[in-house]
């Protein structure tokens, strides 16, 4: 392996190949998810600088047979992107290409590397005049890389779609070390196949992608929050169907949460002040982007809360009267992981169900629960404008988290998969398959849609080194 370890020093500097051999050296934050569940080891961490030692990193891996871990920002949820415990596979880092290589303006994209933070790709769009709209809770740390190979989503994704429909092209260092010059920026290329959804989605078991182009959207002229108490789930989805009618393309944004999961971020982020959630069971929090004025926008919003008070599905709201309080009502929704991760360790679901059956399926699926494992807490919250439940299991009160976790979490997930293959979801939404969930695609993924992926994976990476384990097992 030495041979190796001095082959990757020579692509990419000694400085960025960093291994356990030196004793100052601490790789545990490559090594370890976001959640602290899964605990690798690496052979080395390797931090490439361009395409071309991408490229010659992953033939150098291809020569030895040794596995290939991509990893950017390291805040999947499904313990994707670290090293297993072998201490032979490579973490291979994106995090210094980290460039904007071109904005253009009339075309309506950006081209960027696939380190680049999302954070500052947002900014960088603003600064231009533009809006680049993916958005979640880790965007101060995740990395376009990331996103593109989970597909993330977001709470801009019913407005917006998901990474998937932001990017136009991409350029990947495929299994064999060759690199695809795919960074087209056309919105219409109907040559073939299309791999580049191929690889938006994989997860980096089909090569790495190392830039994408992206689009990018008009700044809208106002963009106002509402957070509305709704008296149950059905409220909820109807009121859904009233911002659509009302708001049209300009709803951008509608996300439910659950009572539960607004008294830990209550409890956890006191000064956030979440409101009206101790009288209701369910909130929820609008986006309405404006392109003509805040006053527009202000006008149609009151319209709709108006309509939905009367109808019954809104029992009371408030409109953010500033960016700084918009800012907070985001705040609390996006503090809810953090909050629910101090609260103790807990079972996490990112599911799909059709919004109109979500209803039943919360009904149905908590009072199983409650029935098979009474005081379970539940931590319901999520994208309910793309039919997309954090469908989250907290231990009873009182119980340890960490033993809860041990002893139930296999029960609790068939009870949740179960139920969601009921109701004709998906088992995943938006993080993905990873590690966690690969036992269980069989299950719940359509048996020719599995063979169909299998003889993929197999084609493109046939020596099964492009992260292994992970999304398929062979
Ligand atoms: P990593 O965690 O480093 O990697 C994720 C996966 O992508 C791994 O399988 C890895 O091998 C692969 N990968 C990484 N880079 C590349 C590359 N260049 N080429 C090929 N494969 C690659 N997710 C959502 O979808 N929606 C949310 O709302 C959301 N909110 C979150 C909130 C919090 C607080 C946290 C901690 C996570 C959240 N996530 C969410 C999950 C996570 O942020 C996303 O999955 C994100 O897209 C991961 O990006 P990353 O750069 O951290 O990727
Ligand atoms: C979100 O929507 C993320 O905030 C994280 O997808 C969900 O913590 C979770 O379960
Ligand atoms: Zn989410």
């Amino acid at each position: 392996m030495s041979s190796l370890i001095d082959s990757l020093r020579q692509i990419c500097g000694a400085e960025h190949v960093l291994t356990h051999d030196d004793p100052s050296t601490d790789l545990s934050a490559w090594e370890h998810d976001w959640r602290k569940r899964v605990f690798g080891k690496a052979l080395a961490v390797v931090r490439p600088a361009s395409t071309a030692e991408v490229a010659a990193v992953v033939k150098a891996c291809a020569n030895t047979f040794t596995s290939i871990v991509p990893q950017g920002g390291n805040t999947g949820l499904v313990a994707g992107s670290v090293p297993d415990a072998s201490g032979q596979q490579i973490v291979l880092s994106l995090q210094r290409m980290n460039a904007v290589r071109a904005l253009d303006p009339d075309n309506l994209t950006m081209t960027v590397e696939a380190g680049c933070i999302l954070h500052n790709l947002q900014d960088a769009a603003e600064k231009a005049g533009f809006l680049f709209p993916l958005s979640l809770a880790a965007e101060g740390s995740c990395t376009i890389g990331g996103n593109l190979g989970t597909n993330a989503g977001g709470t801009q994704v019913v407005r917006y779609g998901n990474t998937r429909e932001l990017c136009l092209g991409l350029e990947v260092v495929t299994a064999h070390g060759e690199v695809w010059h795919g960074l087209t920026g056309l919105r219409k290329d109907n040559t073939g196949y299309d791999l580049r959804h191929l690889m938006i989605g994989s997860e980096g078991t089909l090569g790495v992608i190392t830039a994408a182009t992206m689009k990018l959207y008009p700044l809208p002229a106002a963009q106002l929050t509402a957070w509305a108490a709704v008296p149950s789930m059905e409220a909820a989805v109807q009121l859904l169907g009233l911002a659509h009618q009302h708001l049209g393309a300009g709803l951008t944004g509608f996300e439910v949460m659950g009572q539960f999961a607004l008294s830990l971020a209550d409890k956890y982020f006191p000064n956030l002040r979440v409101p009206l959630y101790k009288e209701t069971p369910w909130c929820v929090l609008l986006e309405n982007s404006d392109h003509e004025s805040e006053a527009h926008a202000r006008n149609q919003f009151e319209r709709l809360l108006e309509v939905a008070m009367t109808a019954g599905c809104v029992s009371d709201a408030v409109v953010a009267e500033s960016i700084a309080q918009a800012k907070g009502l985001w705040q609390i929704r996006e503090s809810i992981t953090s909050a629910q991760a101090q609260e103790g360790l807990n079972i996490k679901h990112d599911i799909s169900i059709p919004i109109s059956k979500i209803p039943a399926f919360v009904a149905a699926t908590d009072a199983l629960l409650l029935r098979e494992m009474p005081g379970v807490r539940l931590v319901d919250f999520g994208h309910l404008g793309d039919g997309n439940l954090h469908y989250n299991v907290q231990a009873p009160e009182g119980v340890d988290d960490q033993i809860f976790v041990r002893d139930h979490e296999d029960k609790v997930n068939d009870l949740v998969f179960e139920s969601v293959s009921h109701f004709k979801g998906s088992i995943s939404a938006e993080h993905g398959v990873g590690s966690m969930k690969v036992g269980k695609l069989p299950h719940y993924k359509d048996p020719v849609a599995l063979a169909m992926m299998r003889s993929i994976k197999q084609s493109l990476d046939p020596q099964n080194i492009m992260n292994p384990g992970r999304v398929i097992s062979l």
